[in-house]
């Protein structure tokens, strides 16, 4: 064992015997150690488990009973995963899950004609890593219209469409590497998308200045939200992280750490400052309009200097903060900026009013900082309540302190002002946490979730790879109370949750629907009406079959090709029930798909067997779900 794991299990056990677990991980963070081994599972933990699980199932009386429906929607990135989930809150239960840069089995994602029309080019990933999924707003109030989420692997944005929950367009940024932070421009309406790309790199990065690190660079992208088309690219100084827009419609703000420009680790944090970004969108649009910008390499994207040097255009302006902060977020009044310090125990609050005299009199961006309340080790991110409570997650003291804003301004220059009110633990080292409607106007106030990396000792052990926790709080009362514990896999990074009241999805498909309006188009120019024929268009080594589904019949029982012929095989399901989704799957050719009710989806293989080859319906429909299918009868070449 390591010195970091004997201390480790010399902890876990101290917290059975009663100690607090604040002090431990104190201990831990103090050494430099985080406490992250896994610990082994005693009896006496177990016990220990089973008496706070008993503590929780009371709080947990309030919950949802079966039957019921949840008061909020959760969309909850799934990382490395690549994928949306989405949660019903208070009760945590996964309703559904999102394929959006993974590929998935169920869906037929990644796998369908419709599907890789929307992946475009970058189907060949098959793999992505979501961490931010905001909605689009008006006004400071969620739309219920798109949900919007970065890629980091694979420096990408999708969109995903609220009325049928699909990913309908997804695209690559061009001249930056890793999108990171992402957040939605909330007022006058969701106009852009902001988002960080993350690493610096050459401009072109074509293979020039690969070890001339001072002209690396990472930039600040604005995507409009329509279109799904960059509309400008803002290089900046140092490596952003997260962002968040204001309630006024000019701002938007990234953390940036690396101001150092440093290439390893040392090298990163050696500087006792990084900044605050602050984007003046409106000066940026019009640089643009005005021609004031340049474009690089085969991209048309228009890319305007916002670096430090360049303070004269005022496009950007940088506020002095401690060292490599990250989660950034807006205070649902409108009034701040809040930067979470990671390095440092504090968190920078930054008057927005205030931003406004640093770009139009010049004001002193670090007096733009009107609070610096510490609040513990490793805050990561921090989420409003609307009551002028703010909720910050601390990293490595496992905590969510709950602290007053007005009061933290206060202290920056009253010492005698208190303003942390609550420190509650959470099991273990919470990332991004997130209040009900805390990221618009209409923060209500009624929940938190945290979302924590480590579940350790939460769960029965699966082995090595263990779930996260991500734990829900009360937070209407005075105090926050602690009441489920939601085992997820990897690795939701973050979350939004809206009231149900905002959403309106579709019951079926309609049958105008864009995600198969390609596959509606092909069907025309073959002559074949989808609604009510039964086909099969041969066109030299292609063969198109396009048939119906109504429970439990697929409109044809075979079909005849050669050996090697590209076959496309189209599904539309005629079928008006709620709920009755039909499958398609080709055994022996790894093709499977869903087709909702009144939806069309298409799929292509290659016959490249002879023989009888049966398909047949994966979604469970109807009491003879097993006898729908039917055979493909594949003649030698
Ligand atoms: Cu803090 Cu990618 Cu939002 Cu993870 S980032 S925690
Ligand atoms: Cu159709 Cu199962």
């Amino acid at each position: 064992m390591t010195d970091k794991q004997v201390e480790n299990n010399e902890v876990e056990n101290e917290e059975i015997k009663g100690l607090s677990r604040r002090s431990f991980l104190g201990a831990g963070a103090a050494i430099g150690g985080v406490g992250l081994a896994a610990p082994v599972m005693t009896s006496a933990m177990f016990a220990a488990q089973a008496e706070a699980k008993t503590k929780e199932k009371m709080a947990h009386a309030a919950a949802v009973e079966p039957g019921e429906l949840d008061e909020y929607y959760g969309f909850w990135s799934g990382g490395h995963s690549g994928e949306v989930r989405i949660l019903g809150i208070p009760s945590m239960r996964e309703l559904m899950r999102i394929p959006v840069f993974n590929v998935d089995s169920a869906t037929g994602w990644g796998i369908t004609n419709e599907s890789k029309a929307i992946l475009g080019n970058s189907q060949k990933f098959m793999a992505g890593d979501s961490h931010h999924p905001h909605m689009s707003m008006q006004d400071g109030h969620y739309d219920g219209k798109y949900v919007f989420i970065n890629d980091k692997a694979n420096t990408r944005v999708a969109r995903i469409r609220c009325d049928v929950m699909k990913t309908d367009k997804i695209i690559e940024i061009p001249n930056v590497q890793a999108i990171h932070g992402l957040r939605v421009q909330k007022v006058p309406h969701t106009k852009y998308v902001f988002c960080n790309g993350e690493y610096e790199i050459p401009l072109p990065n074509d293979g020039r200045d690969l070890d001339n690190v001072s002209a690396y660079r990472s930039m600040f992208n604005i995507i409009d939200a329509e279109k799904m088309e960059v509309y400008a690219q803002v290089i900046v100084s140092g490596n952003l992280d997260n962002t968040d827009a204001d309630y006024d419609g000019r701002f938007a703000a990234s953390t940036c750490y690396n101001s150092e420009m440093g290439m390893n680790l040392g090298e990163m944090i050696s500087a006792e400052r990084d900044h605050v970004v602050v984007f003046d969108i409106l000066a940026i649009e019009k640089a643009v309009k005005a021609g004031n910008f340049r474009t690089i390499g085969d991209s048309k994207v228009p890319v305007v200097d916002g670096t430090k040097e360049n303070a004269k255009a005022k496009l950007t302006r940088y506020v002095p903060v401690p060292k490599s902060p990250h989660g950034l977020n807006t205070s649902p009044n409108g009034k701040y900026f809040v930067a979470n310090g990671k390095l440092s125990p504090t968190v920078s609050i930054i008057d927005i009013k205030k931003l406004a005299d640093v770009f139009d009199k010049n004001l002193d961006p670090r007096k733009a900082v009107v609070g610096e309340p510490e609040l513990g080790l490793g805050p990561l991110h921090t989420a409003f309540d609307g009551r002028g409570y703010a909720y910050t997650t601390v990293f490595i003291d496992s905590q969510i302190v709950k602290w007053n804003v007005e009061d933290a301004v206060k202290a920056y220059t009253d010492k005698n002002v208190k303003y942390i009110k609550q420190k509650l633990d959470v099991h273990y080292q919470p990332g991004h946490n997130h209040t009900t409607m805390g990221e618009t106007r209409d923060a209500d106030g009624k929940y938190l979730i945290s979302l924590c990396k480590f579940s350790k000792d939460r769960f029965l052990p699966v082995g090595p790879l263990r779930p996260e926790n991500d734990q829900l709080i009360d937070i209407s009362g005075d105090e926050m109370k602690l009441i489920h514990d939601g085992p997820t896999y990897a690795e939701p990074h973050d979350c939004m949750i809206v009231h149900r009241s905002k959403m309106k999805p579709k019951k079926l498909w309609t049958r105008d629907d864009p995600i198969f309006a390609g596959t509606v188009a092909m069907a025309k120019k073959d002559g074949v009406t989808l609604e009510t024929d039964n086909k099969i268009i041969r066109d030299g080594n292609k063969v198109r079959v396009y048939m119906t589904s109504v429970a439990p019949n697929f409109g044809m029982t075979e079909f005849r090709v050669k050996e090697g012929n590209e076959v496309t095989v189209v599904v539309t399901n005629l079928d008006m029930v709620e709920d009755v989704t039909h499958g398609f799957c080709m055994t022996n050719h790894g093709v499977q798909m869903e087709i909702g009710p009144q939806a069309t989806s298409s799929v292509t293989f290659i016959a490249d067997k002879p023989g009888v080859q049966w398909y047949y319906c994966n979604w469970f429909c109807h009491a003879l779900h097993m006898e729908m299918r039917g055979r493909m009868l594949v003649e030698k070449a």
